[in-house]
């Protein structure tokens, strides 16, 4: 996170439902599709600014549509609400010539972890994510928009890997043939992940441990955030995002992969943490969790060699390899939560159904 008056962003706030102050504006250089900005006064954090990528996000209206009609249902005393701040035109977001900002409430004393070993941390994911689904389970998921069609689609991400294939450079395929390989080994045994049983649950699609943001008072956890890819999907989806980045002890983009581990212990926790909100998963989604924390991890390795061999067209990256360390890193993992389908399979049936 740096510091710096940036004058186009805080400009901005005068075209929302808030009081005239000295704002201070700092750049959050978290994600890897829009861009995130605090906004302080006197120090202290007051909302999010974000600047959405509409080059990755084509529908606006869709997506701020699913977010306003998902915080109606997310605010219960065990689930901190986060509420959206219009224009003074009443708009949900205001375009300008740079693209389209929205502005958020900002959660005073919250944390967030990029990684952890702290059992306490990962229960707490665990029990907020079964959290949201249970709120979730009230809203109509024919009222929402796919924002990203297709988004966790393996055949269509199989399709663009195919594409960027056959148009990459050859020095890059040359580079990244290790992982060309694991992925044509690795695709053939994600198809028996059947999906024609599964219920369509309004998912969170993004439920990396950093989406998740933690209370620095009680240790408790909050709320989800990163609402852009609230759409249609399965519950594996959720639950595997949530095990690539808390049950793996290292970053994202590891380079050394002896760092890179499947921790049973965290496992365990997370798991802990969802039946703590009582049953919630059908037996089909059950049956499902154990090959889900295998195609997550798989699915976004794919994406980022994808866009790899694409010249990075699509994440921003902040060096050039960036796109093929996380894919190496993340079918690292792949094969490590792989190695652990039969150690999940029992741990899931024994404690969620
Ligand atoms: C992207 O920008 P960020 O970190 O919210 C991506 C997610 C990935 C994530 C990290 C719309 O999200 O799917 O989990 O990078 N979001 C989109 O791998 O592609
Ligand atoms: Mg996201």
């Amino acid at each position: 996170m740096g510091t710096n008056n940036n004058d186009a962003a805080c400009a901005i706030l005068q075209y929302f439902r808030v009081e005239r102050k000295n704002y201070a504006i700092e750049v959050i250089n978290n994600g890897f599709i829009n861009d995130t900005y605090l906004v302080l006064v006197s120090n202290e954090p007051q909302y999010i600014l974000q600047r959405i990528n509409h080059g990755v996000f084509k529908d606006i209206d869709g997506l701020m549509s699913n977010l306003f009609l998902a915080l109606q249902e997310l605010d219960s005393e065990d689930y901190r609400r986060i509420r959206l701040i219009k224009t003074s035109t009443n708009n949900p977001y205001f375009k300008d010539e740079n693209g389209y900002w929205r502005l958020m409430t900002y959660i005073a004393k919250s944390t967030t972890y990029n990684t952890t070993t702290n059992p306490q941390i990962a229960f707490e994911a665990g029990r907020i994510i079964g959290r949201f689904h249970q709120l979730m389970e009230k809203t109509n998921s024919d009222d929402y928009v796919d924002t990203i069609p297709d988004f966790h689609n393996l055949k269509l991400r199989e399709k663009q890997f195919d594409r960027a294939k056959q148009n990459s450079e050859s020095n890059k395929l040359e580079s990244s043939k290790k992982a060309i390989l694991f992925a044509e080994e690795t695709l053939p045994k994600l198809n028996s992940l059947n999906q024609t049983k599964l219920p369509v649950r309004i998912c969170h699609n993004d439920t990396k441990l950093n989406n998740i943001l933690f209370s620095e008072e009680t240790g408790k956890a909050l709320c989800l955030i990163d609402l852009d890819t609230l759409m249609k999907g399965y519950f594996f989806y959720d639950f595997g995002d949530a095990i690539r980045t808390i049950v793996n002890t290292a970053p994202e983009d590891e380079k050394i992969l002896d760092r890179i581990s499947f921790d049973r212990n965290l496992f365990d926790a997370v798991i802990d943490g969802i039946a703590s909100n009582g049953p919630l998963l059908t037996q089909e989604e059950i049956s499902t969790l154990s090959l889900g924390a295998v195609f997550m991890p798989f699915i976004h390795g794919l994406r980022a060699l994808t866009d790899y061999l694409n010249n990075n067209i699509y994440y921003k990256v902040s060096y050039e390899n960036q796109n093929l360390d996380r894919c190496l890193s993340l079918f690292d993992f792949t094969q490590k939560a792989y190695n652990q389908v039969e150690y999940m399979k029992n741990k899931v049936t024994q404690k969620l159904r």
